[in-house]
Parts: C-alpha cells; sequence; structure tokens
C-alpha cells in the first residue's frame, strides 16, 4: 500500500487504511496531506486529488520513469499510478478501459486529462516510430485548439471548459497510440452573447484580438481592443494577468497548422470569430412599422467576411422567410425579434465551428491503419466533463450540467459496487452490503419519459409561441409535486431559497440547487432561423459552405421539428454513460480546496462538501466493508514470504494459494483473512500495516544475509 512508501508525516496515503472511518479523521488526513505537498491520495484504486494552486515539480521524466510498469501500492500515491494502471488493462488483458475525472468547477479536472496524456504519451513508442509520434503530437496539441476554442474564464476558474470532452485514444497491439476520438458535450454557447460581471467570452475571441497582425485584423475589419465589442465587453474584464492571450494564440496558430488545418481553414475561422464579434455590434433601430440597421458598414464587413453579398445578408437580419398554408411569405422582423435573431445567429455560428473543428480533428486522428496488420484496437478513454454547477442564477446550462454530473454518479455508484461485488461473487467470498443513497430517483426526476422535466418541458416547447416559462413550471408543479426531489415556490411557498414566482429546485445528491425557469424554454427549442442556415449554405466559401448542410432545404421542406437541445443532451449523456460502463473505469476524484486560487488555504467547510457529494465516504467504506486489500497469491509471496519459515527462501506447498495459507496461519492471521480462488482478501487495513512493518524490520537483515551469501560466493 501506497503509505507503506512514505513516512507517517504525510498521512495515510489510502484512505482505507484510516484507524477509524470519521468525518473529521477524512478530512483531517486529506488536509495534512495538502499542506505537506502531497496533493495525491488513494481510495483503493481511485485516486482523490487536490488542487494545488501551484507548479509542482511531480512530472518530470524521474517520476515517468518511477512509475513506469509499477503497481499502486509500490510507489506514493499519483496520478500517474493510476494512468498506468489504465494502461496495463488495456495492455495486458485487450481491455478497453476508461479514466473519469470529476469535481467541481476548478478542481483541476483538465489539468488531471493532460496529465494523464502525457504520462500515456511518454511511456508509450519507446522504438520512436514516426507515425505514432505523429498522432500523439495531434493528440496533445488538439487540447490547445479545443482550449481556445471551448475553455473562458469564469468567477470560478480562469481557464474554465465550457465544454464537456470525452477523447477515446486508440492504441495497436504494441500498446502504441495509433488515433483517436473526441466527443463533445454541450457548449456553453450563451456566452457568445452575454457574460456575467468578471467573466470573459470565449478565449478565442481575445486570442484574435489580441495575438494577430495588424494586417490580419485589419482584413477582418476589427480594431486590437476588445473593450470595443459588445460581444466581448459585458463582463468588464479584459486585462487578465494570468491570461496571455497573445502568447497562447501563436500556440494555438501552431498547434491548428501542426495538427493539419489549411491555411484557408484556418483563415475561415478567424472570420467567423469576427463575423461574430460585428454581429454584436449591429444597432437595430425602429421606423414606423419597419426596422432597419443603422450601421451598414457592419453588414458589408460580415457578408464579406462570410462570402456573401450585402444585401442577402440584410435581409437575413431583418426578415425571415416562412410557409403558411403552402404559401411562402416574408415576415419582417420586430426590434425585439430582430435582435433575438441576430443573437441566435452569432451563437449558432460560434457552436457550429465548434463542433466543425472537433470534426476536423477527429478526421485527422480517426484510425486509419490496417487493423488486419496491427491487430484489434484497444482504447483508452479519459473523461473530463463540466462539474457540479450552483451560482447565484442558474439555468438551463447549470440543469443540464448538473444532470450530467447526477448520471455519472450513478454510474460511480454502480461500477464501484457492482465491480467490488463480482470480485467477491468469481472469488467465492460472502460479503455483505453497504447502505449508500442511490441517485436512480433523480436521474428519473430529469430523464424519464412523459413525467421527467425534460419530457414536459419538450411538450412545453411544442405550443408554438403559446406557452410561456411560467406555464412550464405550472405544468411541472403538477406532475412532480409528490417527487421527493423537486419543489418549487408554488408547492412551499414558505420556502426562504425559493425566493421567486420563477423558480424551482431540484435536490441533487450533491444538494439543493434552486433553477430559474426563465429562458428554459427558448434554449431548449434552441431556435435559429432557416433564413441564416441558408445565408451560410449558399456562401461561396466552401468550408463555411460545408458547416451548414441544412441551409440547402427549401422553406417548404423545413417542416420537421427538430430534436430539442435537452434532449439532445440526454440522449448523448445516456450514449456516454453506455460507453463508459462497458469499460473498466479509473476514477479521479478532483477537490478544490479554497475559493481564492491559494496554494496554502484548506477550506474546511468547502472540502468537506465536496468529500460529501462526491461520496468518498462511502466509497472508503464500500471499499473497507469488504475487503481492504487483496493481492494475487504470488504478488502477495512475493512481498511477504520471509514472515515464516514456511516460505522463505522458497516454499514446498503444491500451489501458491496453500503457501499463503501457510504462511497467513503461522503469523497468526488467519482471522482477518479470507482466501478467494486466486487472490487473498485482507479485511482490515491494520494487518497490512502489521504485515508491511514486519517486513520492514527484517529486510535489513535479509540484505546483511544475502550480502554475506554473495561474498561466500565469490
Ligand atoms: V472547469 O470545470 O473546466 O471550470 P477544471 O477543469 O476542474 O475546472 P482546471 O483543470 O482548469 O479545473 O484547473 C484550474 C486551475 O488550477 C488550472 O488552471 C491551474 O492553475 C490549477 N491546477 C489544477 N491542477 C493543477 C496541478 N495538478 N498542478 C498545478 C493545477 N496547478
Ligand atoms: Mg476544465
Amino acid at each position: 500500500m501506497a503509505n507503506m512508501i512514505e513516512s507517517q508525516e504525510f498521512g495515510k496515503g489510502d484512505f482505507v487504511l484510516l484507524d477509524q472511518l470519521t468525518k473529521e479523521a477524512f478530512m483531517d488526513n486529506l488536509k495534512l496531506r495538502f499542506q505537506r505537498g502531497r496533493i495525491y491520495t488513494y481510495i483503493g484504486e481511485v485516486v482523490v486529488s487536490v488542487n494545488p494552486y501551484k507548479s509542482m515539480n511531480i512530472y518530470t521524466p524521474e517520476y515517468v520513469k518511477d512509475y513506469k510498469g509499477r503497481e499502486f501500492w509500490e510507489r506514493p500515491p499519483h496520478i500517474y499510478a493510476l494512468a498506468d494502471a489504465a494502461y496495463k488493462t488495456m495492455k495486458r488483458y485487450l481491455k478497453d478501459t476508461c479514466i473519469v475525472i470529476s469535481g467541481e468547477s476548478g478542481a483541476g479536472k483538465t489539468e488531471a486529462s493532460k496529465i494523464i496524456m502525457n504520462y500515456i504519451a511518454s511511456i508509450t513508442n519507446v522504438s520512436h516510430r514516426s507515425e505514432i509520434d505523429r498522432v500523439t503530437g495531434i493528440l496533445l496539441k488538439s487540447n490547445v485548439i479545443l482550449e481556445t476554442f471551448g475553455n473562458a474564464k469564469t468567477t470560478r476558474n480562469d481557464n474554465s471548459s465550457r465544454f464537456g470532452k470525452y477523447m477515446d485514444m486508440n492504441f495497436d497491439f504494441k500498446g502504441d497510440p495509433i488515433g483517436g476520438h473526441i466527443n463533445k458535450y454541450l457548449l456553453e454557447k450563451s456566452r457568445v452573447v452575454h457574460q456575467q460581471k468578471g467573466e470573459r467570452n470565449f478565449h478565442s475571441f481575445y486570442q484574435l484580438l489580441l495575438g494577430s497582425t495588424e494586417q490580419t485584423l485589419n482584413a477582418l475589419h476589427l480594431k486590437r481592443d476588445p473593450t470595443a465589442y459588445t460581444y466581448t465587453n459585458q463582463g468588464e474584464t479584459n486585462n487578465m494577468k494570468s491570461i496571455d492571450d497573445k502568447r497562447t494564440f501563436k500556440e494555438m496558430s501552431g498547434a491548428l497548422k501542426s495538427v493539419g488545418f489549411s491555411h484557408d481553414e484556418q483563415q475561415t475561422l478567424f472570420n467567423l470569430l469576427a463575423v461574430v464579434l460585428h454581429l454584436g455590434q449591429l444597432e437595430f433601430v425602429e421606423e414606423g412599422q419597419k426596422v432597419r440597421i443603422q450601421n451598414k458598414e457592419v453588414v458589408n464587413y460580415i457578408a464579406s467576411l462570410i462570402d456573401s453579398n450585402a444585401a442577402s445578408t440584410e435581409e437575413a437580419l431583418l426578415t425571415r422567410v416562412v410557409a403558411a398554408r403552402g404559401e411562402v411569405i416574408n415576415k419582417i422582423h420586430s426590434k425585439e425579434d430582430a435582435c433575438f435573431a441576430r443573437d441566435a445567429f452569432a451563437k449558432a455560428i460560434y457552436e457550429r465551428a465548434f463542433l466543425w473543428i472537433v470534426e476536423r480533428i477527429n478526421g485527422i486522428i480517426e484510425v486509419k491503419l490496417d487493423v488486419h496488420r496491427y491487430g484489434k484496437s484497444t482504447v483508452i478513454g479519459v473523461l473530463d466533463i463540466y462539474g457540479f454547477e450552483i451560482f447565484d442564477n442558474n439555468s438551463f446550462e447549470q440543469f443540464c450540467i448538473n444532470y450530467c454530473n447526477e448520471k455519472l454518479q450513478q454510474l460511480f455508484i454502480e461500477l464501484v459496487l457492482k465491480q467490488e461485488q463480482e470480485e467477491y461473487l468469481r472469488e467465492g467470498i460472502t460479503w455483505q452490503n453497504v447502505e449508500y443513497f442511490n441517485n436512480c430517483v433523480i436521474c428519473d426526476l430529469v430523464e424519464q419519459s412523459h413525467k421527467g422535466i425534460i419530457a414536459i418541458l419538450d411538450e412545453a416547447c411544442l405550443n408554438v409561441g403559446t406557452v410561456t416559462d411560467q406555464m412550464f413550471l405550472e405544468a411541472m408543479d403538477k406532475k412532480l409535486k409528490e417527487h421527493e426531489h423537486y419543489t418549487s415556490r408554488r408547492l412551499v411557498p414558505k420556502d426562504k431559497d425559493l425566493q421567486h414566482d420563477r423558480d424551482f429546485r431540484i435536490i441533487h445528491y450533491a444538494g439543493s440547487v434552486t433553477y430559474s425557469v426563465i429562458g428554459f424554454m427558448e434554449k431548449n427549442k434552441d431556435q435559429l432561423f432557416q433564413d441564416f442556415k441558408r445565408l451560410l449554405f449558399q456562401s461561396s466559401n466552401p468550408v463555411i459552405k460545408d458547416m451548414w448542410p441544412e441551409g440547402q432545404q427549401s422553406v417548404k421542406e423545413v417542416t420537421k421539428r427538430p430534436l430539442t437541445a435537452g434532449t439532445l443532451f440526454k440522449n448523448s449523456m445516456i450514449q456516454l454513460v453506455e460507453k463508459l460502463a462497458s469499460k473498466a473505469p479509473y476514477y479521479v476524484r478532483c477537490i478544490k480546496p479554497n475559493e481564492i486560487k491559494s496554494p496554502i488555504q484548506f477550506d474546511d467547510k468547502r472540502c468537506l462538501h465536496q468529500v460529501e457529494y462526491l461520496g468518498l465516504m462511502e466509497n472508503v467504506r464500500v471499499r473497507r466493508a469488504g475487503f481492504a486489500n487483496r493481492q494475487p497469491y504470488q504478488r502477495f509471496l512475493q512481498r511477504y514470504k520471509m514472515l515464516s519459515s514456511y516460505t522463505w527462501p522458497n516454499h514446498q506447498c503444491r500451489s501458491d494459494k496453500e503457501a499463503v495459507t501457510a504462511l497467513i496461519k503461522d503469523i497468526r492471521f488467519d482471522h482477518d483473512v479470507a482466501y478467494g480462488n486466486t487472490k487473498v482478501f485482507i479485511r482490515t487495513p491494520n494487518t497490512l500495516v502489521t504485515l508491511e512493518e514486519k517486513r520492514s524490520e527484517l529486510i535489513p537483515h535479509i540484505i546483511v544475509l544475502l550480502q554475506k551469501m554473495w561474498r561466500g560466493a565469490n
């Protein structure tokens, strides 16, 4: 076990080894380790990681060498041990594995995912095959691109991922990376047009404005000043010391080039960023019944950047074509409609460009090698997805994100318990169940057909124009009033946490969250007028045209209602969970030590809350209820055979199992041990501690003995 390697001053390297499992003991251990610079601690094979908020000298090539091919218990706790375990399982048993990284915003998930990928890149391709180097390079560099377009500064994290990412790395039979695939989940596109105080739009805009050449900016009709644009200036946070947009722009452009984006493709991406910024500058003014655009030159910029003409662009911005009773008519926007449509257009352009980038990278890293020649490819998946979010004002996005966390928690419960149970069954050992809260009921509350929140929302969205957010809330109240995890102001008028009529609350496994219903329907419908799609499809820029294939549909064809954002998200979550469940899972549970990004402060209350909602205590309990430790007989012998004359230096038994039984009887530990078919199971951590102590006492004698033998032989 890990903590045997470390001295006691660092606490226990595995929470399973705590003498007594209390909240206090758990938190004391976590805090002590954080204060002593030990940011990783195990719960069996789960890694608990506390964000150090400073650079740590523990990711050097020496560390990589130290952990490569080792078992968890051979070295102090480190995320490398987990990455190595996932890799070994994949390579030795040809089993697909996945690493699920969870934790709240700023807890260190994205950093952890990069550390894992870098580790895997460094331990593979020992024969330096150039094709493998190329693939690994692309996999790593794609992170730079995705962070530029998908991350932003929020109040909680200067580099917050505003999308979920699941990345598969494919390996050949030698265990070298030969390709990969990225799945992205729900980009928070509302950020494109609106940011809260203290936050920024996606990094891409600032990088382009501050990092590109004067010539590029001129061609895009842009000024080198993020405060000049509505869409980049609402959070009033442009000069961030921690963010070097200029430098990152260089790095990102380099990454685009080396990953394989052509010059035209890069140019198009920059054009689209500029289009979004210009859209935010459009001013609509009412003139009698009509609305016109005050700053026409902006329309010209937009038209030229999307390779279209100004007249069509202006028409798409001010009117929409609708089919009514078989007739096609041109409907003029009100000022409010025009603003809404403009924002929807900006969000859609950005989202589509992001999706296109992901697909483009996928096209490049897709496994193209001949399967017959290289054998079946195996996979390690890394999931870095948004953590549980509670803001002052929680909307549809938080609802989706928190639902996602419910799904992952459900998977964690199922897999961690299932795995334990399966192992006991396989090994022929009886065990007792541990009580835990099964959040399945909350997943149902959200996703059940007909009765779930998403279904109720979809039903409300079917009735165009007539149903309001408030009516949707009433429908929920009616259907869900009996549900123990749902409440609203109408149902409990005196509840202090429900201050507005628009509020409803879900009691999540991680705590209660109050959501404002405002905007739910609009965000769920996620409507973009066909006029914009057609405009972009008609662009003479092939990249833009390619991004908008549905623009080729005629007005009359567009009758089928597309799936709503909520349903699409729900489906993608169900698929994701299925994908993860089919793989051998490894877990990293990230904890954010404080709210002020301090490398020394450990905020007890905040940390305890995270420990509670991540279910870490239950995790330890499950691990301890059964057996704290298990080891294959042969491995156990190798480590402890010196403890008994039955087994030292070699045993005479018929099997390793018999030898271990004799050894354990000899040292009188058989009351605490069960013998499985292939492994020995040790119930209490103390037994293991004693075994280790006895071993450490004997080792100096053995060394002396071996030295004598060695001298004798010479
Ligand atoms: V969010 O849900 O995307 O908003 P993450 O991904 O959990 O969030 P992230 O990995 O971005 O958090 O970490 C936040 C910041 O903490 C990083 O930008 C680093 O400054 C810092 N961090 C996190 N992990 C480490 C680490 N292992 N070593 C040093 C770290 N710094
Ligand atoms: Mg992140």
